[in-house]
């Protein structure tokens, strides 16, 4: 499945995942020996490959002709590709898509070769030994296209409200294979259409703007996720050539004092962080596990998820779009000293994944904000400058949005004045044994009477505690549901009755594989701290999670 919509009448599209493609490692024990594997999948899930850092080889035959688009939603972590042996793309990063065109491709047979590398080194700067798994594999799925002269790479849709009318401003980017093409652009919306007659297009990407005015469309809401199409058609001599189907929704978000607004009402968050991870998938979710994992989100009553700590499957924010569930998401990066920001490569690898993300996901209603760099070193004067590059990168990309970044750098944090939201990591009665409300009051008193952040609206971005599922104790002892639950209880009560909290992102909505180079002391080598386990079974702490956000 590539998203929860059809993209295309007109452009011919198929899906290369979904079968059987050849796996070969080209380390390890099992170097050169080739396997069938499903894709999309995770090599950590093939028997044996459990531990496997290295470079995986992948491989599938198909049918093709003329100027085709190749495009990977996602290969973990890095990865190169080949057509017929010859290389067509490389690109960095588990979480973001990447394609090539090759131009007059031979009608026949073709091979496509993808190598996937998981291996940290010193030029990976974001995926490094950490608090979750570094999964290696063609994570999400590969998409074959015929394009011709030019194509419709993207439509961005950004709706405002004004005087009883919603305006859809349009931007679109056509790319032409070659200069002085003709094309008209046909935008279409809810019955409305926009027209660009551009008699030669450039070689590369050509822009086009304009605006719909609507006075009878129904907004989006997380009650009433109501989803429009926008239909992007490109015509030659009145023949339509290429097209491109997205959607949206007519929703505006704002920041007003200290709320965050939705439609000009106030949002109060209640929600959970998710990583992609599965014992069974790695990091390969299919559409059934990630639409059980929402099941189960909104079933504990939470109204959002914090995509911790990377951009996430289109397919996840589609869901999110059609359920009205509120997205934080945010850019790849965890935990990141200022040694590691000072690595030469970071600062394109976070600008780019940054730019993938906004770019790829612009027009997801569900996603409320836009995050950045989580408890990185923003208590350092190189890290505030990363902040800031990125926070202008997103602003320039989408005004549409409010920003922000979780921190977690007590009363040394230099990077409040950046963002439109504050927001913040805590863990009361878990990695230290103050009183919630203390630590709680203490912190926003700082933020509000020191530093920048003054008279923003707050969020707690993460809290929680770890609990191992089955692991019972009449004492409540730490590690124990009992314990998880009753310190949940606390948490939550504090901070969702904290007047000046915006809202709350449990931490964390599954128990998570990390990577054994990172700290092998985590129980089970795994972060406890889900609500369910690994395998979706809830703990104790699943009812009391429920019962406050049912309460507040
Ligand atoms: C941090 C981090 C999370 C997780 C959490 C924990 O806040 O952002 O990814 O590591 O701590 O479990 O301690």
């Amino acid at each position: 499945m590539i998203r929860t919509f059809r993209q295309h009448n007109i452009r011919p599209q198929q899906e290369l995942t979904g079968k059987l493609w050849d796996f070969t490692p080209l380390q390890g024990n099992f170097s050169g020996k080739t396997f069938p594997v499903h894709t999309p999948s995770c090599w950590e899930s093939y028997p044996g490959f459990g531990l496997y850092r290295g470079e995986g080889r992948y491989e599938t035959q198909f049918e093709g002709a003329g100027n085709l688009r190749i495009e990977c939603k996602g290969v973990s972590h890095t990865a190169t590709i080949a057509l017929d042996g010859k290389t067509i793309a490389g690109h960095y990063n588990a979480y973001t898509a990447f394609s090539a065109i090759v131009k007059q491709v031979e009608a026949g047979t073709h091979t496509l070769t993808i190598t996937a590398d998981n291996r940290f080194s010193a030029k990976s700067a974001l995926h490094v030994p950490n608090d979750y798994m570094s999964y290696g594999g063609v994570s999400r799925p590969v998409v074959l296209e015929n394009v011709r002269d030019s194509f419709i790479e993207y439509v961005h849709v950004t709706p405002s409200h004004g005087g009883g009318t919603w305006r859809a401003h349009i931007r679109a980017c056509v790319v032409a294979l070659e200069q002085n093409a003709p094309a008209v652009l046909i935008i279409n919306i809810a019955g409305k259409a926009l027209s660009f007659d551009a008699d030669k297009l450039s070689e590369g990407k050509n822009f086009f703007e304009g605006d719909l005015l609507f006075d009878n469309v129904q907004p989006w809401s997380p009650e009433k996720p109501i989803l429009y199409t926008v239909t992007a058609t490109l015509m030659r001599e009145g023949a339509p050539f290429d097209d491109l189907i997205d959607r949206f929704g007519f929703r505006e978000i704002t920041v007003e004092g200290k709320h965050i607004l939705l439609n000009g009402n106030p949002v109060k968050i209640k929600g959970l962080c998710r990583h992609e991870d599965h014992p069974q998938f790695g990091c390969a979710l299919p559409f059934s596990a990630i639409a059980n994992d929402l099941a189960l989100i909104r079933d504990l009553g939470a109204n959002s998820v914090r995509t911790s700590h990377y951009p996430n499957d289109e397919i996840f924010l589609d869901l999110c779009d059609e359920l009205g569930i509120l997205v934080w998401e945010e850019n790849h990066a965890r935990g990141l000293s200022l040694e590691q920001m000072q690595n030469p490569f970071f600062e394109k690898q976070a600008h780019d994944v940054t730019l993938e993300m906004v770019t790829q996901h612009y027009n997801h209603p569900s996603i409320y904000i836009w995050g950045i760099l989580n408890e990185c070193a923003s208590d350092s004067a190189y890290g505030k400058t990363c902040y800031e590059k990125l926070f202008e990168l997103i602003r320039s990309l989408d005004m549409s949005r409010p920003l922000s970044f979780a921190s977690c750098k007590f009363k040394t944090d230099l990077c409040f004045g950046l963002p439109d939201i504050v927001s913040y990591n805590i863990y009361p009665k878990w990695y230290h044994d103050t009183p919630v409300e203390e630590y709680l009051s203490d912190l926003y008193s700082w933020i509000q009477n020191q530093t920048q952040g003054a008279g923003k609206p707050f969020l707690v971005t993460e809290i929680g505690a770890g609990g191992l599922y089955g692991y019972r104790s009449p004492y409540a002892t730490k590690w124990s549901e009992e314990f998880q639950a009753k310190t949940l209880q606390e948490q939550l009560d504090s901070v969702l009755s904290f007047e000046d909290c915006s809202g709350v992102y449990v931490w964390q909505f599954c128990d998570i594989r990390i990577s054994e180079e990172w700290w092998g002391g985590r129980p089970r080598t795994m972060n406890n701290k889900g609500v369910v386990d690994e395998y979706r079974r809830p703990k104790l702490c699943y009812e009391t999670v429920k019962e406050l956000f049912a309460k507040y």
